[in-house]
């Protein structure tokens, strides 16, 4: 190892140490037992943790598999701060004018126009949709995406064999330290 490459090695296991402690703290003094997925496109609020996947397009079954291969699950959306925080990593990875289909984890499949989340929630973000979304086209729409698109970031139902990105979450479960 050159001076320079071990000077930046040195900086690097600082940073990492520095951005641990930060995390612990978050957690008012208690340790955190999982820490954050260290990956691009990964965005921390509280205990919560996400990450976009805009790389991979997969239908929205395989989207809630690719979450749980991460130890995460498929977003779910539970308040409007929540949205919006949500809305914050898409703008900040994609940029002001995004045109992608994005899965979240809400679904109407147990019962025809009744949303709900897969972490059993009730859908109650009733003003983000779409316009005249949510419209099952064809009778076939039943999976939630928050789609990005000319009119902004907003809910809309599609079929679930469509291919997109997806948001997983996972929320770290904070402990005394042992
Ligand atoms: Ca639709």
């Amino acid at each position: 190892m050159t001076r320079c490459s071990s000077i930046i090695y040195l900086l690097a296991v600082l940073a990492s140490g520095l951005c641990d402690l930060y995390i612990a703290n978050e957690c008012n003094e208690k340790y955190c037992l999982e820490k954050p997925f260290k990956l691009p496109d990964t965005m921390v609020h509280g205990n919560k943790t996400y990450y976009f996947n805009k790389l991979s397009k997969l239908n929205w079954f395989n989207a809630a598999l690719a979450c749980k291969r991460y130890n995460m699950q498929l977003v779910t959306l539970d308040s409007y701060s929540e949205f919006q925080n949500v809305k914050d990593l898409i703008i900040e990875s994609v940029g002001l004018n995004g045109n992608m289909h994005i899965w979240v984890g809400g679904t109407d499949l147990a019962e025809e126009g009744r949303f709900t989340w897969i972490n059993g929630k009730a859908f109650e973000l009733a003003l983000n949709w779409a316009p005249t979304q949510p419209d099952n086209a064809k009778k076939i729409e039943h999976c939630l995406e928050i789609g990005y698109h000319s009119y902004g970031i907003k809910f809309n139902d599609l079929p679930c064999n469509t291919l997109a990105a997806f948001i997983c979450e996972s929320e770290r479960v904070c402990g005394n330290a042992v």
